[in-house]
């Protein structure tokens, strides 16, 4: 395939508008030019940043709001930090879906080491047939084969990433295996598929799960089975185990934008602006990582 033409993805970014009229064979550009660059990453990503002088930008769920993400990419071109890690849910549920998806995935290729993609729950096919995306991709291009191509970025996604070694980043939560860092680590995204049986449902949880205060353990979660609530005992166990000092999370969308959990430890962020509508307003969040900090802001 040839090199992609990196002027026409700086227009895409810059007039999001213009995918609601682009061919699929651009698309797939894109797709296969991002999917070669995944296939080097790890499931675990670690990165080392210097302390007071760089900043990582964690942002959480998207949803399909293309207002929101294209304030938060405003707010990353005027900071310019180190790093700007996307937690994931890319797509589902709001109006810009493929939009959203798009411009995540060319601003990996045009700045494939300052912006790095976690899988969420959403980045599924089970929730994309439930929750809108699929549907809308196929009144677009009629063609439910043309999906499999988004399906092979997911199934290459990195799961989770350690910044500095204290900051761990997700996009729900723990999972019963502590263990499960050391599993992940050094494993490349595109061999997932040897260790799949040893990890499989640990992803899951990481990508399903939620804290809960005032809960011991595990509990069974309403989100379905083999999903769970953890509580503040499990949640140090697991931090003490892997020595980490906080645990950056999307995953729940909250009133006032962002929640703190566990003594300050674990902060969770969701960056869709009103997801509930107009009725049930909601601030979009993100998490700045400085000197070792864990800072929750507004947009
Ligand atoms: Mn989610």
């Amino acid at each position: 395939m040839n090199e992609i033409d990196k002027s026409f993805l700086n227009d895409i970014i810059k007039n999001p508008h213009k995918i609601s009229e682009i061919e699929f064979d651009k698309i797939l550009q894109i797709l296969r030019t991002v999917k070669n660059i995944l296939d080097e990453e790890y499931l675990l990503l670690k990165f080392k940043i210097k302390e007071e002088i760089e900043e990582v930008y964690v942002i959480g769920d998207i949803h399909g709001n293309l207002n929101s993400l294209m304030r938060l990419i405003d707010i990353i071109n005027k900071n310019n930090p180190k790093l700007v890690i996307f937690l994931g849910d890319i797509v589902d549920r709001g109006p810009k879906q493929l939009e959203c998806l798009l411009i995540v995935l060319i601003l990996k290729i045009l700045f494939p080491l300052k912006y790095y993609i976690l899988r969420g729950n959403h980045e599924t096919l089970e929730m994309n047939e439930y929750y809108g995306f699929l549907r809308d991709f196929n009144l677009r291009f009629k063609n439910i084969n043309k999906f499999n191509e988004i399906l092979n970025i997911y199934n290459f996604l990195p799961i989770c990433s350690l910044i500095n070694g204290g900051i761990l980043c997700l996009h729900g939560g723990i999972p019963k295996d502590t263990e499960i860092i050391k599993k992940l680590q050094g494993q490349k995204c595109k061999n997932l598929k040897l260790i799949f049986n040893s990890v499989a449902q640990s992803i899951y949880q990481i990508m399903w799960n939620d804290p809960k205060t005032e809960l011991n353990g595990f509990s069974d979660s309403f989100r379905g089975p083999g999903i769970f609530f953890f509580g503040y005992d499990v949640f140090e166990n697991f931090m003490e185990v892997n020595d980490l000092k906080y645990l950056i999370r999307a995953h729940e969308c909250f009133p006032e934008g962002f929640k703190w959990f566990f003594n300050k430890r674990l902060l969770s962020i969701f960056s869709s602006a009103d997801y509930r509508g107009f009725y049930h307003p909601n601030p979009a969040s993100y998490a700045i990582i400085k000197n070792n900090e864990v800072i929750p802001k507004l947009i």
